[in-house]
């Protein structure tokens, strides 16, 4: 092809426009990205040492490799909002402890801080008394042996009756045996690290942590739950 004044001329204007979207795309793309630091988390004494010797025949957890987990990145900033926060479950008489148990950031192995539910699916519910951008998750069941709790799923909603707005961020229940859907996440096993489900800042004030007793007992054992998140707007 000649090349003509014209053809020289897009050229140019071409390759110019082309670098000033791409400026402009690493602009917008770097504004909304706030700055990340590791997540500060402070971790209960481990209860146990080493890892499962027997998988269980039926579960889809992955055998715990013994490393620490790597640090999760979060806008820095992030505190455990769930802390003190009121907090109610599904069992009106539970077996053992108090609700209060969950938020009260004592998370060691101990008998006396746990709260037992009776079995079937039960839940705990916190409300965080205003809307927050959650980044990450924890939740330790009982971390006195490396067991599988069953079923765990967590929703976040609007109101505490769980009708508006109501959207699930982690689900393992893959047959749906507790009705509130088939979930594709897998099982885990308890540890003193907690389970830690990346919310992707989903905005919510409520939270609920169903479960239906594990590969040690029926029952239902939550020790404590923390909710890293920024206020939202
Ligand atoms: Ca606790
Ligand atoms: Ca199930």
């Amino acid at each position: 092809m000649k090349l003509t004044k014209n053809t020289v001329w897009w050229r140019g204007t071409g390759a110019a426009m082309i670098l000033a979207a791409g400026l402009w795309w690493l602009q917008a793309a770097d504004a909304g990205k706030a700055e990340l630091a590791p997540l500060p988390l402070k971790l209960p004494t481990p209860a146990f040492k080493g890892t499962p010797a027997e998988m269980p025949p039926d579960t889809t957890a992955e055998k715990p490799t013994g490393k620490p987990r790597p640090p999760f990145l979060a806008p820095k900033g992030v505190t455990n909002v769930a802390l003190n926060k009121k907090v109610i479950c599904s069992d009106k008489a539970p077996m053992t402890g108090a609700p209060e148990l969950v938020t009260d950031g004592n998370k060691e192995a101990t008998e006396s801080s746990v709260l037992i539910m009776r079995k079937g699916s039960q839940y705990v519910q916190i409300d965080l008394e205003k809307n927050y951008a959650m980044y990450a998750i924890l939740i330790w069941h009982a971390h006195d042996a490396p067991k599988i709790y069953r079923d765990v799923v967590v929703q976040v909603a609007d109101d505490p009756d769980f009708i508006e707005n109501v959207r699930t961020i982690f689900n393992n229940d893959h047959d749906n045996s507790s009705g509130l859907g088939i979930g594709t996440d897998r099982e885990y096993f308890e540890g003193f690290e907690g389970k830690l489900i990346d919310a992707k800042g989903i905005v919510g004030r409520y939270l609920r942590f169903y479960s239906r007793g594990s590969t040690d007992s029926a029952l239902n054992e939550y020790t404590e739950i923390e909710v890293w998140a920024l206020p939202a707007n």
